[in-house]
């Protein structure tokens, strides 16, 4: 169990019911997974995926794990193909997986076994307009989020689309667990501000777990 009352890293930061920021849990793995990104987008590549609407998303996208999430002139939705290129996904890395039991298992929910696995890439500029996460099939189950790279100013609102929103500061090593009552809360990333990271270059990634089926 995490110690809510020590300043070291990481530290548990409650956001809302059922939300929780884990500040930097995973720090010092950042450089392995950011290899593990690299790898799987080697496979994969980034994309800008074309929205129903016909809109050319700003974040670029790849997954791993037997599900992906995807859009195109169908609609949104997961499946074990990139729509893109026909191509399956690659697998989850078991460090992945793990990561993503144990950050959920810190917030409460044990058990929790992803079968997608999101990956996001944020540019200068990119954004992710509000949105509520409800493609998965079954919403008791949380969605775990890790942020690597550069920071970004996340949103997060209520359950309309119109209720007022809270800002926080998503930074490198950072773990998001949403579940219960805010599972289903609007959110997210305002525009991305330039900077050089370390580790990441010009970007930002957000890895997000998930159980899709
Ligand atoms: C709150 N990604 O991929 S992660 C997404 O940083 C997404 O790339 C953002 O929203 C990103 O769908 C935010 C934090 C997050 C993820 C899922 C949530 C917050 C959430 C699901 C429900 C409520
Ligand atoms: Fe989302």
């Amino acid at each position: 169990m995490l110690d809510l009352f020590s300043d070291e890293a990481p530290w548990a930061e409650p956001l809302a019911e059922g939300a929780v920021i884990l500040r930097r849990l995973v720090r010092d793995e950042g450089e392995a997974l950011l290899k593990s990104v690299f790898a799987i987008a080697a496979q994969n590549p980034f994309h800008h995926r074309i929205t129903p609407g016909g809109h050319r998303m700003s974040v670029a996208m790849t997954n791993c794990g037997d599900l992906g999430w995807s859009t195109d002139s169908r609609g949104y939705q997961y499946s074990e193909h990139d729509t893109a290129t026909g191509h399956q996904w690659p697998p989850m890395p078991d460090s992945f997986r793990a990561l993503a039991t144990s950050a959920a298992a810190q917030a409460g929910f044990a058990g929790f076994n992803p079968d997608a696995c999101l990956i996001n890439r944020y540019e200068p500029g990119a954004k992710l307009t509000l949105h509520q996460d409800k493609d998965e099939k079954d919403l008791r189950q949380p969605i775990v989020s890790v942020s690597l790279g550069l920071p970004a100013v996340f949103q997060f609102g209520g359950f309309d689309r119109a209720d007022a929103t809270q800002r926080v500061l998503l930074e490198h090593g950072d773990v998001v667990v949403w579940g219960g009552p805010s599972r289903l809360r609007f959110h997210g990333i305002m525009p991305l501000k330039p900077g050089i990271h370390p580790l990441a270059g010009p970007y930002r990634y957000n890895i997000t777990f998930r159980r899709a089926l």
